[in-house]
């Protein structure tokens, strides 16, 4: 069995940058497509042939199936990696490239399907013998067969749509009292949301966290589990820092997760890098909640901890070879993080941050890892997902682990947008972070205020400050009048981060 010749990469920021530098590395040759507003972009720069897809609007661009496919066999690419988001769990899109004869590396259309539909996810995993969250995902879907069934549930419960996930179409219910009308908006915004109005429910978990199992699987149906990354530190249903080891996982509880995600992935037969999500609550009791069939944003902390390339099996296991690492080699080494660098404002409401990057440098190190999609010069535009870079790192423990990502988001400097490095900081300093004292709600619990703009310092404290703080490359947080004065002297040093004292 030999590696693919020439593969398309379908995406662009990081992940492309990612895939592109992997496919590089073992001599397999790189097709980048790109949008009008991306065509000086770093994934443009660095693959090996590169083919415009004009006007930059997702639809039109990275989400245009027929035009990518098209670019495929007109380079004679003999498979396309779709990264993540865009086009990467759409099983129309892995169908045809099946049709036109293109690999798609990824698990077949029919998986991909079958763990879009939560339900019929859920239900695949209870056959399995997986444990899945209790609650009602039958096919009855009339508002009294929910209501009934929400009752004998119990309260609180969440009401999620089957077509969902990031938490559209959701609603926690505390009491009957609102049942029915809770119901009744989910599938509204459900139907308008993915064109389907299916619901179920579930008991609403206490001290949720979200403690997810990386999977390997080859074609032959040789599967193993690369340990656990706690996702626990989200904001609105988008994760923001990751690690691993979970701080609650024991030995005990990893093997037995470990066990329910190959099980998972063995019941649906699946192929290629994959990621089972649990939830975890308070008494450590774990339930499968769904399958991300794609390579996952956060896969760095996986590799950093386990010396494993995951791009590089997604490449091998798609070209036809066996998954050689066998479970009992596998293990963890030391403690890895990783944190999403955005373009938002975090004293803004975290409205994304659009400009010309004018200047950016980056931590190094022993195990400091930055995954990036930007370079000086260039536009951060509205058009695609505000995720800079993703800053990783790894230590021998979690403490260290935590001091060593501090110390590199203060050495990480972005000018021209607005980022979230110093909310960043922020969190990783909170004492209960730091406790390993997270849950899916930590961010709404204990950063609740954080979006309302500060009082100024004086004008000359922040460019002195600044001068400083440039010198010694370091970042602070924003300070700045919460209106916009075209007069104020703040504009010129509105794009620095300043202050933080
Ligand atoms: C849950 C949960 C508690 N119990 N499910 C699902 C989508 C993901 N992004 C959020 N999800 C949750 N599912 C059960 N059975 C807690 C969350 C959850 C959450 C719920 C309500 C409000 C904010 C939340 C933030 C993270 C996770």
């Amino acid at each position: 069995m030999v590696l693919f010749k020439k593969v398309l990469v379908a995406n662009r920021g990081e992940i492309a940058v990612r895939v592109i530098k992997a496919c590089q590395e073992m001599g397999v040759k790189t097709v980048a497509i790109y949008s009008d507003v991306d065509k000086d972009a770093p994934h443009v720069q660095l693959a090996d042939e590169t083919v415009g897809l004009g006007d930059p609007t997702p639809i039109q661009s990275y989400l245009n199936i027929s035009k990518i496919i098209k670019i495929a066999q007109d380079v004679g690419a003999e498979a396309i990696h779709p990264g993540y988001g865009f086009l990467a769990e759409n099983p129309d899109f892995a169908m045809s490239c099946d049709d036109a004869g293109v690999k798609f590396i990824g698990p077949s259309s029919k998986v991909i399907g079958l763990m879009g539909d939560k339900i019929a996810a859920k239900k695949t995993m209870e056959k399995a013998g997986v444990p899945v969250i209790p609650g009602y995902h039958g096919l009855k879907q009339d508002v009294s067969t929910l209501v009934r069934e929400g009752k004998k549930i119990g309260f609180p419960l969440l009401v999620k749509a089957a077509a969902g996930g990031g938490g559209k179409g959701m609603r926690i219910v505390y009491s009957e009292d609102t049942l029915e009308e809770s119901i009744e908006s989910a599938k509204r915004e459900s139907k308008s949301s993915f064109g389907d109005d299916t619901v179920f429910l579930e008991k609403y978990l206490d001290k949720p966290r979200h403690i997810e199992f990386q999977i390997l699987a080859d074609e032959y149906g040789n599967t193993i589990h690369l340990f656990e990354r706690e996702c626990s530190i989200q904001r609105r249903h988008q994760k923001i820092i990751e690690e691993t080891p979970s701080p609650v996982v024991s030995k005990e509880l990893r093997r037995r997760m470990g066990e329910a995600a190959v099980k998972a992935a063995q019941a649906v037969g699946y192929s290629n890098a994959g990621t089972v999500e649990f939830m975890v609550d308070g008494d450590l009791n774990f339930y499968f909640m769904e399958m991300n069939t794609r390579l996952q944003v956060e896969h760095p902390i996986t590799e950093m901890t386990t010396g494993v390339d995951l791009v590089k099996w997604q490449l091998r296991i798609a070209s036809g070879m066996k998954l050689t690492l066998k479970q009992k080699d596998l293990f963890q080494r030391g403690h890895a993080i990783e944190c999403r660098i955005y373009a938002e404002d975090p004293r803004n409401g975290f409205l994304p941050s659009v400009g010309t990057l004018e200047k950016i440098e980056v931590p190094t190190g022993p195990n400091i890892r930055d995954d990036s999609g930007i370079c000086t010069g260039m536009k951060i535009t509205p058009y695609y997902d505000p995720l800079l870079a993703k800053l990783v790192v790894s230590a021998e423990n979690r403490e260290e682990s935590i001091q060593k990502m501090i110390w590199a988001l203060s050495h990480y400097v972005v000018m021209g947008v607005t980022t979230n490095i110093s909310f960043l900081k922020k969190v990783l300093e909170h004492e209960e972070f730091r406790r390993g004292n997270i849950t899916t709600h930590f961010i709404d619990n204990y950063f609740k205020d954080w979006t309302t703009a500060k009082k100024g310092l004086p004008v000359d404290a922040i460019i002195a400050l600044a001068v400083y703080d440039l010198m010694h490359r370091r970042t602070h947080e924003v300070v700045r009048y919460k209106e916009a004065d075209p007069h104020s002297p703040w504009k010129h040093v509105g794009r620095w981060r300043v202050g933080g004292i």
